[in-house]
C-alpha cells in the first residue's frame, strides 16, 4: 500500500490510521485479545462473459438478522486480505446499515486474469460502454445470483480510479444496481483532471502515474527518482523525449501512446467515456473536492452529463473543502483555516450513507437537494436546489496595470497599459515549495493546492494583483473563469491563472467549535496567508484548436480564456482578492519550450527559449476574473 492512489484504496479498506499515527515506540499492550471477525471472508474468481475470471473478496456481516444490500468496489489497486477483520472509521457510518462488502480487481490486475492498460481500459465502445462498464455488469449478475442472503440490490461507490469504475456503470447498468457514488473520478485525460489541462501536459503525474499502473501487473511501482527534488530531477532531464530515452526505453505503453497523441484525437476522445452519457440512468452521489489535486473536474462533468435527462432529480453533486479522497480521511481545516468540523465525517455520516440507506434499504427520506455543497469562507453546509444557483450573477473583477484587482475596469488613462516579465523555461516557477518530493507516496502532494502563495510571489515572473481590503463579504457559487489579453514574444507559451483569498494581517485566531481559539501559532500563520481558491493553465497553441495546434503571432495580444470550475466560497470582509499570473508550473506541468513545434515531445533542447510575457489593462484588452457574485441576502 504505498501510493496516494494506493493510500485512498488502503484508506476506503480502512488499512491505514487516517487521523493520528500510533506514537512509533509505544510498546503494544500486553496479551489483547484479536477483535472477533464481525466478517465472514470468501474470496472468489468471478468469470466475466468473454471467461476471464476476476479476484473478488466477499465480506458477509456474520451478525445479518436478514437479507442485506450488496456494496461493491472495483479497483485497480489491490483488494483486502484475511486480515480485514474491522470495520473501517471510514465505512463505519455505511456498515452500520448493514451491507454484504464486495471488493474486485479489475482485469489485468493483481489475480484478476486478462489484461490491463490505462487507455484500453477507459476507451468506449459505443452503446456498449468502457470494458469496467460490461465487466461490473457481469460481476452484478454472478452476486446477485450467487451471494447467499442478499437482497437483489447492489450499490457502487469509490475514489478516483474506483470512482471511475463505479461512474462508467452508468453507461449500462445492471437492472440490479441501484445506487452508484463516483467520488473523483476522471472523465477525460486530455481535457483535464490527471494527466492534462487543456491539453498541457502534467507531466509529474502523468510520467509517474503510467508506470505506477503499468510497470508491474502485480504491483504499484514507484519510478525510482535519484534526487528527492523532483524539480531539479525533472530540469535536468530536459526535453521530453529524453524521459523515453534515457530512463522508460519504450517499457511504459501509457507514456508512449501519450506521446505519439500530443493533440486532441480519437485516442483521447474515446476515453472522454462521459460524453456518452445522457441521462441519470442511476441515482448517482457524485463527489467532488474544491482542492482536488487529481480529479477535480470529472464529478462535475457527470453530473452535468446526466443533467440532460433526469425527470427524478436522482443526480446528486456534493462537493467541499477536500485534497484527493479527502472525505474518507479527516479534513478539518484548508491551508491555516480551520473549518471548525471534520467536514469529511459530516459527509460520510450526513450525506453518503443517508444516500444509499434510501436506495439500498428503503430507509430514510429521498435527498431533496440537487447539490450539498460545504462552502468555505462561512464554512457551512448548503443545499442548492439548482446548480449552478439561479441568482450567482457573473461578475468582473479586473486587472490594472499598476498591479491592482478592482470591479473597476480600466479606464481611459490606462490605454495600451500591461505588465510584463520574462518566462525562462530553464528557471521555471515550481508549482510548490522545494524540495518538491515524488508524487507518490509522500503525503505533502495531497495538500499543495491550498500551500500558502506567498512563496512564489516574490519571483519577477510571477505577476500579482490585488484589491483593497473587502468592505463586505462577496460570495462566489458557480462557475469562475478568467480572460486573459496578453502577448509573448515566442510562438508558443502557457499562461495560469491563480485566483487567491488574501487573509487578513489581523486573522483572528481560528475557532475550533465551542472550545475556543486554538493556540497561537495555527492563527499566526493564518496572518496574510494566500490561499488559492482556484488554479489553471492555459496553453497558447490549443487557443484556436485542440485537434490542430497552431503558432502564436509573437507580440500580438491575444485572449486567453482560462477555466477555473465551480467554486462555492465567501471572501470574507477584510480580506483581499488576488490573482496570480505566471507561465510555468514546474514540474506539475511541462515546460513550453516558447517556439512553436509540430509536438512538444518531439522539441529539442535548442527549441526552449525565455520569451517576454505581456498581460494587458487597457479597456479594450481588459484582462480580468469572472465571478459568479452571489447578491448579498440570498
Ligand atoms: N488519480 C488516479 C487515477 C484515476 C483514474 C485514472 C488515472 C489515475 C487515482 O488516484 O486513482
Amino acid at each position: 500500500m504505498r501510493s496516494t492512489a494506493m493510500w485512498l484504496a488502503a484508506a476506503a479498506l480502512g488499512l491505514l490510521t487516517l487521523s493520528s499515527p500510533a506514537p512509533a515506540q509505544t510498546p503494544p499492550p500486553a496479551a489483547t485479545p484479536a477483535p472477533a471477525p464481525i466478517f465472514s471472508f470468501q474470496e472468489v474468481m468471478i468469470p466475466m462473459r468473454d471467461g476471464v475470471k476476476l479476484q473478488t473478496v466477499i465480506l458477509a456481516p456474520l451478525d445479518a438478522k436478514g437479507p442485506l444490500p450488496i456494496l461493491m468496489q472495483r479497483t485497480p489497486y489491490g483488494v483486502p486480505d484475511k486480515a480485514f477483520t474491522r470495520v473501517p472509521i471510514n465505512l463505519r457510518d455505511l456498515a452500520a446499515d448493514g451491507y454484504i462488502l464486495v471488493f474486485q480487481n479489475i482485469r489485468g490486475r493483481f489475480k484478476s486474469e486478462g489484461s490491463f492498460t490505462l487507455s484500453e481500459d477507459s476507451t468506449v465502445t459505443p452503446g456498449k460502454g468502457t470494458i469496467e462498464t460490461r465487466d461490473a455488469y457481469d460481476t452484478i449478475d454472478w452476486l446477485v445470483k450467487n451471494v447467499p442472503a442478499n437482497n437483489g440490490r447492489v450499490g457502487i461507490y469509490g475514489v478516483s480510479y474506483d470512482g471511475m469504475t463505479a461512474g462508467v456503470t452508468l453507461l449500462g447498468p445492471h437492472p440490479a444496481l441501484k445506487a452508484v457514488s463516483e467520488q473523483a473520478s476522471p472523465t477525460d485525460q486530455w481535457m483535464n483532471d490527471d494527466d492534462h489541462r487543456y491539453g498541457a501536459l502534467r507531466l509529474s503525474y502523468d510520467f509517474e502515474y503510467a508506470v505506477l499502473e503499468e510497470a508491474d501487473k502485480n504491483d504499484n511501482t514507484h519510478f525510482a527518482f535519484d534526487k528527492w527534488d523532483t524539480y531539479e530531477w525533472y530540469l535536468n532531464a530536459g526535453a521530453l523525449s529524453n524521459l523515453n530515452a534515457k530512463y522508460l526505453h519504450g517499457k511504459i505503453r501509457y507514456w508512449n501512446e501519450a506521446s505519439e497523441h500530443p493533440d486532441y484525437d480519437a485516442f483521447w476522445k474515446n476515453q472522454a467515456w462521459a460524453q456518452s452519457l445522457h441521462k441519470a440512468s442511476v441515482p448517482t452521489l457524485n463527489v467532488a473536492g474544491f482542492w482536488d489535486q487529481e480529479d477535480p473536474w470529472g464529478p462535475w462533468d457527470i453530473f452535468r452529463h446526466e443533467g440532460e435527462h433526469d425527470p427524478d432529480h436522482n443526480a446528486l453533486m456534493v462537493a467541499g473543502p477536500w485534497f484527493h479522497g479527502g472525505w474518507r480521511a479527516a479534513v478539518s481545516s484548508v491551508g491555516a483555516t480551520s473549518l471548525g468540523q471534520d467536514t469529511s465525517l459530516a459527509f460520510r455520516r450526513d450525506i453518503e450513507a443517508p444516500f444509499f440507506a434510501y436506495w439500498l434499504h428503503d430507509k430514510g427520506d429521498k435527498p431533496a437537494y440537487a447539490a450539498n455543497i460545504f462552502q468555505t469562507g462561512s464554512n457551512a453546509w448548503r443545499t442548492y436546489a439548482k446548480w449552478p444557483p439561479a441568482d450567482a450573477k457573473p461578475t468582473s473583477l479586473y486587472f490594472h496595470a499598476d498591479g491592482s484587482l478592482s470591479f473597476e475596469p480600466p479606464g481611459g488613462r490606462e490605454k495600451e497599459a500591461q505588465r510584463s516579465f520574462v518566462s525562462d523555461p530553464a528557471n521555471p516557477v515550481p508549482y510548490r515549495q522545494r524540495p518538491i518530493s515524488p508524487t507518490y507516496p509522500g503525503g505533502d502532494w495531497r495538500t499543495w493546492e491550498s500551500a500558502d502563495q506567498r512563496f512564489v510571489d516574490h519571483r519577477p515572473d510571477v505577476l500579482s494583483y490585488v484589491s483593497e481590503p473587502l468592505k463586505a463579504d462577496v460570495t462566489i457559487a458557480g462557475p469562475v473563469a478568467a480572460e486573459l489579453f496578453a502577448s509573448t514574444s515566442g510562438t508558443d507559451s502557457d499562461f495560469i491563472v491563480k485566483l487567491i483569498d488574501v487573509a487578513p494581517d489581523n486573522a483572528e485566531p481560528p475557532h475550533w467549535g465551542d472550545e475556543g481559539p486554538i493556540p497561537g501559532a495555527f492563527a499566526h500563520s493564518a496572518n496574510g496567508y494566500e490561499l488559492p481558491i482556484a488554479m489553471e493553465v492555459r496553453r497558447g497553441r490549443y487557443l484556436e484548436s485542440n485537434e490542430h495546434p497552431k503558432a502564436l503571432t509573437p507580440g500580438k495580444p491575444t485572449r486567453w480564456e482560462v477555466p477555473l470550475r465551480d467554486r462555492d466560497h465567501v471572501f470574507k470582509a477584510g480580506h483581499r482578492i488576488m490573482v496570480q499570473v505566471q507561465s510555468t508550473w514546474f514540474p506539475l506541468i511541462d515546460r513550453n519550450p516558447q517556439t512553436f513545434t509540430p509536438s512538444i515531445y518531439a522539441a529539442k533542447a535548442s527549441d526552449f527559449v525565455a520569451a517576454t510575457q505581456k498581460v494587458y489593462s487597457a479597456p479594450d484588452l481588459a484582462s480580468r476574473i469572472i465571478l459568479p457574485v452571489v447578491p448579498p441576502g440570498t
